[in-house]
């Protein structure tokens, strides 16, 4: 041990601890944020409807907001794509260039970072916003047998019977038989009625509606149309200096028969080599992609690390249907180390510094009596943003001495 130079303390170039807030209304406040040792902020405008640029003096208005509480905003997220992007539908163009004046503005702000999906229809999913963990606290869970519940025996999708195998139709069929009244509204209302940060939010009807936009649509569509897009607002924010960070699907496979284009490594490499510009960058979600075995996360994080702009920390645990909950940061399928590892590796040699958030945290201690917004409750982030912290200082330590 060297005591006189302990030469990673002059390391300035590591994770920038931040957390995603939803503006005033959110029950975790920005002061609340600090406490957590937290130096940025991840944020959007949610009140701007889907679609419609935002404008320079409500960009402003926020990000005073939050430098008021000498906190930075970090990142953007999300701008969201609206729907007719994602299909090509009438007036996309229009969307296409709200979204690059959007860019622009937030760039004339300072605000350098964007995050953004082309999930279609939902952003995140999940079935159980309260799974009962062995400690007391409470997780988020997907699980498949309640997707198709829904789906089937509630939703009753057209062509949703010829999707699934015999069995699990049959496993969702027992699932729904299972199920009180009140256990189906709570499903639905988890699955479609929209989780935090989805700006969308349906009934089994409007939800119908949204699906059937998709008719014709297959993931090769999808996919060119990801591109289309992504050629259009790459060369803007190259121009204004801004990283843009696409979300991965989550789950990270087909839900609803819609097709999925950001999934693994090989739709990222699609998307790379499309659009080369490391401005098409990454957030890179280790609770999204882990989801998956044929996903090697730490390899993922050597292979295009010079395009990820964002981390979204978090683990998951999986079976082998493909359902998951999402476990205490450090556990799970997730190796976090080896993750943690690999960035804190590429930062110290690239001298880059790289927004991180801990996403989501289970329910715990005061907050299960609190109303929270699933996920993303103050005290289970900020035991995992702990937890990220720490490992990243023992990582970096270890390099160092
Ligand atoms: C869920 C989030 C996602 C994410 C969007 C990005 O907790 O990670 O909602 O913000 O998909 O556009």
């Amino acid at each position: 041990m060297n005591d006189t130079n302990p030469s990673y303390k002059n390391i300035s170039h590591r994770m920038v601890q931040t957390m995603r807030w939803y503006g005033p209304h959110d029950p975790v406040s920005l002061a609340d944020i600090r406490q957590a040792g937290c130096t940025g902020i991840v944020t959007a405008l949610h009140h701007i409807p889907n679609g419609e640029v935002w404008e320079m003096h409500e960009i402003k208005k926020r990000k005073e907001l939050i430098e008021s509480m000498r906190l930075e905003w970090s990142v953007v997220e999300s701008i969201p794509v609206h729907e007719a992007i994602k299909t090509q539908a009438s007036l996309f163009e229009k969307y296409i260039e709200n979204y690059k004046q959007s860019i622009i503005n937030l760039s004339a702000c300072g605000i350098k970072t964007v995050t953004y999906n082309f999930m279609p229809v939902l952003d995140w999913t999940r079935t159980d916003l309260s799974y009962p963990m062995p400690d007391g606290s409470k997780a988020l869970r997907f699980e498949k047998a309640a997707l198709i519940a829904f789906d089937v025996f509630m939703l009753k999708r057209k062509n949703a019977v010829n999707e699934y195998t015999k069995e699990e139709l049959a496993l969702g069929e027992q699932r729904f038989l299972g199920m009180r009244d009140e256990e189906r509204k709570i499903l639905q209302k988890n699955i479609i009625a929209g989780l935090p940060g989805s700006e969308a939010s349906f009934s089994i009807a409007q939800f119908q509606e949204a699906l059937d936009q998709y008719e014709g649509i297959d993931a090769s569509q999808l996919r060119a149309n990801l591109i289309y897009f992504q050629k259009q607002i790459v060369p803007v924010a190259d121009e204004y200096g801004v990283k843009m960070a696409i979300h991965p699907d989550d789950p990270p496979y087909p839900i609803f028969g819609l097709p999925r284009v950001v999934s693994t490594a090989s739709d990222i490499q699609t998307l790379v080599d499309a659009v080369p510009s490391l401005n098409n960058g990454l957030c890179f979600c280790t609770g999204s992609y882990g989801v998956r075995l044929d996903n090697d996360l730490p390899k993922m994080v050597e292979q295009f690390a010079d395009r990820i702009h964002f981390l979204h920390l978090r683990s998951t645990k999986r079976n082998q249907w493909g359902d998951f909950y999402e476990d205490n940061h450090l556990e799970g399928d997730v190796d976090m180390y080896a993750v943690i590892k690999e960035i804190t590796k590429y930062m110290v040699n690239n001298k880059v510094s790289i927004p991180v958030r801990p996403d989501h945290g289970h329910q715990m201690l005061d907050d299960l009596s609190k109303k929270t917004n699933p996920g993303y409750s103050a005290i289970g982030r900020l035991r995992g943003l702990a937890e990220i912290r720490g490992l990243e200082l023992g990582i970096l330590r270890s390099m160092y001495e």
